[in-house]
C-alpha cells in the first residue's frame, strides 16, 4: 500500500506466504506474484522491487487494464462464478481471456528468467491456470506443482466453458495437480478424460511423454498460532473489550470476504427468522458478522453490498434495544488479535457458504478454542466438510436448516462441544499448513521419480545409433511391426486410419531392400490388410496371430479353429451395444471386438469392466480369452496370440538384426518371444518386456525412414 507518497509492504490477511513461511524457510525459496498496486511510474516500481526482493519475492507487474480484464474480469468474472456453481454470473468474454492469456505468460517470462529445470515450481490456483503448460514447454524437464485453491465444478458445468481444452491443457502442465478435496480431483479427472481424451487409472493421467497425478490435499491452518493466541496479552485485551460490550450474551459469529458464494444474505434471513421464531432468545444472543471488502470493482460484488447493508439494517431495525443490537456488523479487515479474541469469545461459529473450497475459518474457530467450548455450524458444500464428520452440517439453500442449526448449537452439551472439538483439534494440529505443504511437494517428487523411472528405458541418441549400425552391418533382417498406435497414431475417426503415403513410401523403402523381410502383425481384419498392404512386399499378420500371409501366398490359418462359440456370444456384445450409446461390435473370421472408442469415456470404461467379468465367467469352459486392448474388448481363441505368429517368421531363418515395435499389450506377446539379440521397443511410456521405448507413432516413423535411408556400405557416426 502507499502511505504518505511512501511504498509499505504488507501482508494480505490469511496469506498463503505468511502460513507457510516457516515451511519455505527450509529451501532457497522465492514468492512470484502481484504486488497488489497499480503502478506507472518507475521509481515507485523500482522501490516495490527492491522491497520485495529483501523479502525473497518478485513482482510481476500489471496495468490497470490488465486487472480489469485478467483479474477482475477472466478470474472472477468467468472462472470464479463458473467454479462455484453461479452459472448465471458467468460473463465469457473473448477480450477478458486474451489478457488472462497474456499475464499468464507474463508470469511464465518472470519465472522463466529466475528458474533452472533443476527447481521445484508451485502455482497456485485459478488466477494461472495457463502456467503450468506454458513453463513446460519453455523448461520441459522442470518439476511443477498446481494446486486449486477453489473447488473443482462438476464436468456438466465445467463444459460449457469456450476455453475448457486450453484450461485443462494448462494444468496438464503440471506433474501434480491438487485440490482441497477428493470429489473436485475426480471432477477433473473426469472433465480430462472426456474433454481431451487422456486415459487415467488410479488418479495417474498417462499422456504421450509423461504420467501426471491428481490427487486431494485438505489445505490445513497454522494451528498453534490459534490455539495459542488465548494467552497472548493482547488477544486477552480484545477479550476484555469484547465482553464489556456484549456482557454475557452468547456470541454468533461469521467471518466472510464479502462475496456470494458465501451466502451471507442467506445467514442473515436464517437469523432474521432464528429470532422470529424463538422470541426467547431475544436480547440474549448477538450476531457478529465480519465481513472483508473483496473485489470491490465487480458488479456482483457491489451490489450484495447493498443488500447486505440493507438486511443488517433491517434486522436490526426490527429486533434492536436500546441495550441490545442483534447483529454487530464489521465490514473491513480486522487485525489478527482482534479476530482471535472473536474465535474465543464466541460459542457458535456459523459458517454456510453455498460453495467453498475449503474454508479456513471453519477450521480457525475450532483450533482457537483453547478450552474446547463452542459450536461449529457448517456448511456441507464447504470443503472442509469432509474432515468436519460430528460437527452440526447444514444445506445452506435451507433457511429452516440453518435456523434450526443455530437453535441447536446453542442449546449443545457442553460435554459434546469438548468431544467434537478436541477430535478436530487432534486432526488439524496434526495435518497443519506446513504438513499439508510438505504432503504436496513430497507427493510431487514421488511423481517426478515415477516419471523418471517410466521413462530409463527411452531411447535417446546412443541406442538409436547402435540400433542403426547393427542393421548397416547386417544381412538378414526381420522387422515386426504393429499398425495401430505404432505405424499409425490412434484415431476415433475411422476415415483417418488408413495408412497415408508418408508411411507407404517409407514402408516401400524398407521391403526395397532386399536384405529386409518385413511382417505388420495386426488386430485387423485380413481383409483389411490385404486391402491396404496388398500391394507391397510386406508379410501380414491378421486378427492377433489368426491369420497369416506369407511371401503374397493365400492366406493361412495359424492353426485349425473353432468358430462356433461366436453365435453364443454374439449377442452379450449386442446388449452391451445397447447399454452403452456409441459403441460396436467388429465380427471378424475367428474373434468378436466389442469397440467403446466412440462412447462416453467414463461409461465405457465401467461397460468394458463389467463386460469383461461377464465373459470371463462365460468363457471359461469355452478354451477363449478375453483381451481388454485400447478402447476395446476382443474375445478370441485362447493360445492364439501375435507372439505366436511372430514365432513362425522368427524360425524361418537365422536372422542376424530382428526389431519389433508395439504399442499395446497384445504386443508384449511378440516381445516376450524374441531371441535376446533382437531390438523390442515399445511405443509410449506404459510398463513393458521390451527393452526399450519411444513417445509415438512420428518417433516410429522417424526412427524407420533412418533405417530405410540406410546406405549399407557406411558406417553412421
Ligand atoms: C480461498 C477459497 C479456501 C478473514 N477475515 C479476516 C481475516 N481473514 C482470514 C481468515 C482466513 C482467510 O482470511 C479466509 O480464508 P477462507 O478459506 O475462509 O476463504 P477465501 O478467502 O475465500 O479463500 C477457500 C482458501 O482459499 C484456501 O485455500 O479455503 O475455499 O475460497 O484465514 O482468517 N484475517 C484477518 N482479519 C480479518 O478480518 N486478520
Amino acid at each position: 500500500m502507499r502511505r504518505e507518497g511512501k511504498i509499505i509492504l504488507t501482508p494480505s490477511a490469511g496469506g498463503l506466504a505468511t502460513g507457510l513461511s516457516s515451511f519455505f524457510s527450509a529451501y532457497d525459496s522465492l514468492w512470484i506474484g502481484w504486488p497488489g498496486i497499480v503502478s506507472n511510474s518507475s521509481h515507485e516500481r523500482e522501490e516495490i522491487l527492491e522491497q520485495m526482493q529483501a523479502k525473497k519475492m518478485k513482482p510481476v507487474f500489471l496495468t490497470r487494464r490488465q486487472i480489469e480484464k485478467y483479474y477482475e474480469g477472466f478470474s472472477n468474472k468467468t472462472i470464479w462464478p463458473l467454479f462455484h456453481y453461479f452459472n448465471q454470473y458467468v460473463v465469457n468474454d473473448k477480450r477478458y481471456w486474451e489478457t488472462y492469456h497474456q499475464v499468464n505468460q507474463q508470469f511464465c517470462d518472470e519465472v522463466a528468467q529466475v528458474a533452472t529445470e533443476d527447481d521445484i515450481i508451485w502455482v497456485h490456483d485459478y488466477q494461472l491456470m495457463l502456467l503450468p503448460g506454458m513453463l513446460r514447454e519453455r523448461l520441459p524437464g522442470v518439476t511443477i506443482g498446481f494446486f486449486l485453491h477453489i473447488p473443482f465444478p462438476s464436468f456438466e458445468l465445467f463444459r460449457t466453458l469456450p476455453w475448457r481444452t486450453e484450461i485443462l491443457s494448462g494444468m496438464l502442465g503440471a506433474d501434480l495437480v491438487g485440490f482441497h478435496t477428493y470429489d473436485y480431483a475426480r471432477h477433473f479427472i473426469s472433465a480430462v478424460t472426456r474433454i481431451l481424451g487422456v486415459d487415467h487409472s488410479l488418479m495417474k493421467l498417462t499422456l504421450e511423454d509423461r504420467t501426471i497425478r491428481a490427487d486431494s490435499f485438505p489445505m490445513g491452518i497454522d494451528f498453534d498460532k490459534f490455539f495459542q493466541a488465548s494467552q497472548k496479552p493482547s488477544v486477552k485485551k480484545e477479550v476484555k473489550n469484547i465482553r464489556s460490550v456484549i456482557g454475557e450474551r452468547k456470541i454468533i459469529l461469521s467471518v466472510d470476504r464479502l462475496d456470494y458464494s458465501k451466502a451471507i444474505t442467506q445467514r442473515l434471513r436464517a437469523f432474521n427468522q432464528y429470532l422470529e421464531c424463538h422470541p426467547g432468545f431475544r436480547e440474549k444472543v448477538s450476531l457478529v458478522m465480519v465481513v472483508v471488502p473483496s473485489r470491490t470493482k465487480v458488479e456482483h460484488y457491489k451490489k450484495l453490498k447493498i443488500e447486505v447493508d440493507e438486511l443488517v439494517g433491517y434486522i436490526n431495525g426490527k429486533f434492536s434495544t436500546l441495550g441490545w443490537t442483534p447483529i454487530w456488523y464489521l465490514y473491513r479487515n480486522l487485525p489478527f488479535d482482534m479476530l482471535a479474541a472473536l474465535y474465543l469469545c464466541a460459542d457458535v461459529g456459523l459458517v454456510t457458504p453455498y460453495r467453498d473450497g475449503m474454508n479456513l475459518v471453519a477450521k480457525e474457530f475450532i483450533a482457537s478454542k483453547h478450552n474446547g467450548k463452542g459450536a461449529l455450524i457448517l456448511s456441507e458444500m464447504a470443503g472442509a466438510a469432509d474432515e468436519m464428520s460430528d460437527i452440526i452440517m447444514v444445506n445452506p439453500s435451507s433457511i429452516d436448516e440453518i435456523e434450526a442449526a443455530i437453535n441447536k448449537a446453542l442449546h449443545l452439551a457442553e460435554d459434546d462441544q469438548l468431544q467434537i472439538n478436541r477430535e478436530i483439534q487432534k486432526k488439524l494440529k496434526r495435518y497443519n499448513v506446513c504438513r499439508w505443504a510438505e504432503d504436496f511437494i513430497e507427493t510431487l517428487l514421488n511423481t517426478k521419480d515415477q516419471q523418471k523411472q517410466l521413462l530409463t528405458k527411452s531411447m535417446d541418441h546412443q541406442i538409436e545409433k547402435t540400433i542403426i549400425n547393427s542393421y548397416q552391418s547386417s544381412q538378414h533382417r526381420l522387422l515386426l511391426l504393429d499398425y495401430d498406435g505404432t505405424l499409425k497414431a490412434f484415431s476415433k475417426d475411422p476415415e483417418k486410419v488408413e495408412p497415408d503415403d508418408e508411411l507407404i513410401a517409407i514402408l516401400k523403402k524398407l521391403t526395397d531392400q532386399p536384405q529386409n523381410a518385413v511382417v505388420i502383425i495386426s488386430g485387423r481384419k485380413r481383409e483389411t490388410l490385404e486391402k491396404w498392404f496388398g500391394d507391397l512386399k510386406v508379410d501380414l499378420v491378421g486378427e492377433h496371430g489368426v491369420w497369416l500371409r506369407i511371401n503374397g501366398a493365400d492366406w493361412e490359418l495359424i492353426e485349425k479353429l473353432e468358430s462356433d462359440w461366436k453365435q453364443e456370444i454374439l449377442p452379450i456384445l449386442e446388449l452391451y451395444v445397447d447399454r452403452t450409446p456409441g459403441s460396436f461390435v467388429e465380427t471378424k473370421d475367428y474373434s468378436l471386438v466389442w469397440h467403446y472408442r466412440k462412447a462416453d469415456p467414463g461409461q465405457g470404461i465401467v461397460r468394458a469392466r463389467e463386460l469383461v467379468d461377464h465373459l470371463i465367467y462365460l468363457t471359461s469352459n469355452l478354451s477363449l480369452q478375453v483381451l481388454e486392448g485400447n478402447k476395446m474388448v476382443e474375445i478370441k481363441t485362447a493360445g492364439v496370440n501375435k507372439g505366436r505368429a511372430a514365432f513362425r517368421w522368427i524360425g524361418l531363418k537365422k536372422w542376424d538384426f530382428i526389431i519389433a515395435l508395439g504399442d499395446d499389450w497384445t504386443d508384449e506377446d511378440i516381445f516376450r518371444v524374441l531371441p535376446d539379440t533382437a531390438y523390442s521397443i515399445k511405443v509410449g511410456i506404459a510398463s513393458t518386456e521390451a527393452k526399450y521405448k519411444i513417445k509415438s507413432s512420428k518417433e516410429v516413423r522417424t526412427l524407420l525412414n533412418k533405417l530405410a535411408e540406410v546406405n549399407s556400405d557406411e558406417n553412421i557416426k
